[in-house]
């Protein structure tokens, strides 16, 4: 087992939680067997995963030199092991799911975004609960005045009072809404927004929870895992499966990690969840690529295995 530390420039700075990201920081994992080699992508995502970087190089580390169990990793360090021995047991090929632009910042700022797409998508995600209520429908109506047949996953962080949702679900026609991704800080407000509206409902951030198990909860029509916060390969796949049996649709969802971490999560989604469509727009604000050119053609310049730091 190799491990390389990277730094990636973001194009614009990133925020979660507080933390401006002017960079986006990781490490790679290279296994190699029998002339075949597997990589791995551990990039937890300062203010949103609960592990550090710096617990994953620690635990990699240890479990390079023989002193840690793979049970002892962290779920971004986890995550990368068990992509790269997955891809050196089963070099399964690419195929390009279908893109849902994600849409961010300010409600000019997204519609502008969406006015430059090159190819007019079914379906993109904006992230709202950032403006007020008010500009965020009218941004609603700004993109299906645009195209009328548009679908939109809505993702809300948590930031609406349970008020302001309730006035959003009241405003923006049902038939657009695929789902809406935590709008509330508590569940339950969530969940009444179903019972109250029939708002479609998707849950992220409470899946997230490292005791979180699969609960059939009503209006909840989808599930956003995220696999860098989730780990383990064989969990992802336990949740995957009993969401699954219980109708609910599992989207796979990337966080920011680099080309080579986008790659496997387009590979498990294929493997996965073939029947939906993944949210993996984010390599687009990644400034540079890792070993090889980004699959999605995306032109960037290449940092290769000699450029990367060992650790
Ligand atoms: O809240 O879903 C989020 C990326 C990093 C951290 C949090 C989130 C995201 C995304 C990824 O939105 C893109 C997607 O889900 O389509
Ligand atoms: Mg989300």
């Amino acid at each position: 087992m190799k491990l390389y530390a990277y730094t990636l420039p973001l194009a614009t700075p990133l925020r979660f939680a507080g933390h401006a990201l002017t960079e986006r920081q990781g490490l790679l994992i290279k296994l190699e067997q029998d002339g075949r080699t597997g990589w791995g992508d551990c990039a937890p995502l300062p203010g949103f995963s609960q592990d550090t970087l710096e617990q994953c190089a620690d635990a990699l580390k240890a479990m390079r030199d023989g002193q840690a169990q793979e049970q002892d990793l962290p779920p971004a360090a986890r995550f990368a092991l068990d992509c790269a021995r997955w891809q050196l047991q089963n070099p399964t090929p690419l195929r390009l799911p279908s893109p849902v632009p994600l849409l961010v910042g300010t409600p000019d700022e997204q519609l502008a975004q969406y006015e430059q797409l090159t190819e007019r998508p079914g379906e993109v995600k904006l992230k709202l609960a950032r403006a007020s209520v008010e500009e965020e429908i009218a941004l609603v109506y700004g993109l299906l005045e645009r195209n009328p047949k548009l679908k939109l996953r809505i993702d809300a962080n948590r930031g609406w009072s349970y008020e302001q949702a309730s006035h959003f679900a009241t405003c923006v026609p049902r038939s657009a809404l695929r789902y809406v991704e935590e709008p509330c800080r508590e569940l339950n407000d969530t969940l009444r927004l179903h019972a109250q509206h029939r708002l479609p409902l998707a849950l992220d951030e409470t899946t997230q929870h490292p005791d979180y198990q699969y609960e059939s909860l009503a209006g909840v029509r989808a599930l956003v895992l995220k696999p860098t916060l989730i780990g383990s390969l064989t969990r992802l796949q336990h949740l995957v499966e009993q969401a699954t049996l219980d109708g609910v649709e599992v989207v796979l969802s990337s966080s920011f990690e680099s080309n080579i971490g986008v790659s496997h999560l387009a590979r498990l989604a294929t493997e996965l969840t073939p029947t939906s469509v993944p949210g993996l727009d984010t390599l687009t604000a990644l400034g540079a690529d890792l070993i090889e050119p980004n699959p999605w053609g995306q032109d960037k310049p290449l940092i290769t295995e000699s450029e990367l730091k060992p650790l």
